[in-house]
């Protein structure tokens, strides 16, 4: 008897999706070491925090498809590319790379809905919430660096921004939790 609930077009999707949230961890952690070296205690905590979620993505993909019935394929994870050339370069290569995984997570979406595989389909709006969300939050780090200078900030703005990263909490406000009286 067949107890697999998932395609075969939808389980590689998926298990592609388990690579690139790993390798999102493994750009996050190399950031991390590299703002680290550099004495940004506070923006490697943030990025060192983000590591740890983007492996919980990870993790979520990988239930997921045991609990379908279908076959986890643990691949290789591809290297983070190159460090940071500078703080501005960091968040804008964080928030290119988020977007990019907007992508592949709208991807699955439509595939999930070219099956009508409702399943997956539900499944897979928990990320579409937590893409807004992480595109929000780099949207934000980019802001502030903006305001400090962006390529230009000097030592005293790069300091704030670090001491004011170590506290940033690790999820963004959505506009969809938002009211008149709390905007
Ligand atoms: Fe997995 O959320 Fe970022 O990419």
């Amino acid at each position: 008897m067949d107890t697999n609930r998932l395609s075969k077009t939808l389980t590689a999707a998926l298990n592609q999706q388990m690579t690139n949230e790993a390798q999102n961890a493994q750009i996050y952690l190399a950031y991390a070491s590299w703002a680290t070296d550099k004495g940004y205690d506070g923006i490697a905590n943030f990025l060192f925090r983000h590591a740890q979620e983007e492996r919980n993505h990870m993790m979520k993909i990988l239930e997921y498809i045991l609990k379908r019935g279908a076959k986890v394929v643990v691949s290789p994870i591809p290297g983070p590319g190159p460090d940071p050339t500078s703080v501005n370069d960091c968040f804008e290569k964080i928030f290119k790379s988020e977007v990019e995984n907007t992508g592949n997570i709208y991807n699955l979406v439509n595939m999930s809905m070219d099956e009508k595989d409702w399943a997956t389909w539900n499944f897979m709006q928990w990320f579409v919430k937590e893409q807004t969300e992480e595109e929000t939050l780099a949207l934000d780090l980019l802001s502030k660096i903006k305001v400090a200078g962006g390529e230009k900030a000097g030592n005293d703005a790069l300091y704030a921004l670090d001491t004011d990263l170590k506290d940033t909490p690790d999820d963004a406000t959505l506009a969809q939790d938002v009211s008149a009286d709390n905007p």
